[in-house]
């Protein structure tokens, strides 16, 4: 089941190179793991968002497959109509019963937490057979870095701005997640850019089942989070060794940890290689740290009381 780096490579690349993605991207990272790991032919539906205006600019597409642009609130919705209609033509004999199409919807946090949660729920609740991805950089990128229900506590966007009264964004991200679980879908996951392996696999398996399924795929973002370019994946992995980001399934109602942190890495590891977090750093914001660190450590708390592997975990 397990695909091999080398079997991926061999894959016909699903993304076309030059599109206008920022160097260092993690969406087209995690665009192109999902794609390639994917079973074709492949319909793929996208929201509007940084990895759509960036690799659709008319008349080109970086897109090698069929593939449909939706409003920023219904890719999912745009997704589930074109299942349907394959299911609907399948029934009246156009498309021979045993035709196997795989759909996948894409969308950013703005896309997927705020404005197209109702599509997204409507979609998953349906039951529709599709593979919905969000790829979460945690702010609105494309259009100048605004909140999200995505962005962390204390970080720093142009509408949770750093001043004397705040100290970044005020509340905590929401935990789409958990939303999605509660839908009682056959498969829904955590994943990260920068463990392609962990990625890949939820990708197959997701794809695997007769129903709907989810992944919330961390995302970094160069530009949203200030950071160098090539840090894109080491930053990814911090996230998930801090626990701030866990990596982990859930199949059929039954949590699983994919990956476990040999050793829980204190927060500020992950915030410190990223400016808008830099203000956390200035005397006087001790308490929010240790506020954020304490937040990570109830969440992975509780998520290993929910996971049946807890006891190998620290
Ligand atoms: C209903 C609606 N509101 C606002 C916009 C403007 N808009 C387009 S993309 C975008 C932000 C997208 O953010 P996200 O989904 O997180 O994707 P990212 O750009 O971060 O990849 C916004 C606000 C829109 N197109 N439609």
């Amino acid at each position: 089941m397990m695909p091999s780096l080398k079997e991926l490579s061999k894959e016909k690349e699903p993304l076309s190179g030059g599109h206008r993605l920022c160097a260092g991207c993690g969406a087209s990272i995690v665009a192109r793991q999902v794609l390639l790991a994917a079973p074709k032919p492949l319909v793929v539906t996208c929201a509007t968002g940084c990895l759509e205006v960036a690799t659709t600019i008319f008349p080109y597409t970086a897109w090698e497959m069929p593939w449909m642009h939706s409003a920023f609130e219904n890719s999912a919705a745009t997704c589930s109509g074109i299942e349907s209609a394959y299911q609907s033509l399948k029934k009246q004999g156009t498309l021979p019963v045993d035709t196997k199409v795989n759909f996948i919807a894409f969308g950013g946090d703005g896309g997927t937490y705020d404005i197209g949660l109702q599509s997204l729920s409507g979609a998953m609740e349906r039951g529709h057979r599709m593979l919905y991805v969000c790829y979460n950089n945690q702010a609105y990128m494309n259009t100048g870095i605004q909140r999200s229900s995505a962005t962390p506590k204390g970080g720093f966007t142009t509408t949770s701005p750093v001043g004397k009264v705040n100290p970044g964004k005020e509340q905590s991200r929401k935990d789409l997640t958990a939303i999605v679980v509660a839908h009682n879908i056959p498969y829904v996951a955590q994943a990260v850019a920068g463990d392609w392996r962990d990625l890949t696999t939820k990708v197959q398996k997701a794809l695997s089942k007769d129903g709907p399924s989810f992944i919330n795929i961390l995302t970094p973002c160069r530009l949203g989070w200030g950071y160098a370019p090539e840090l894109t994946l080491q930053i990814g992995r911090l996230a998930a060794e801090t626990c701030f980001w866990p990596l982990y399934e859930v199949e059929e109602g039954v949590y699983k940890l994919t990956s476990k942190p040999k050793e829980k890495k204190p927060i500020i590891e992950l915030l410190k290689l990223q400016s808008r977090f830099k203000h956390l750093f200035k005397k006087g914001n001790e308490a929010l740290l240790a506020e954020i660190q304490e937040d990570v450590d109830k969440k992975w708390k509780k998520l290993l009381s929910l996971c049946d592997n807890r006891a190998e975990t620290k």
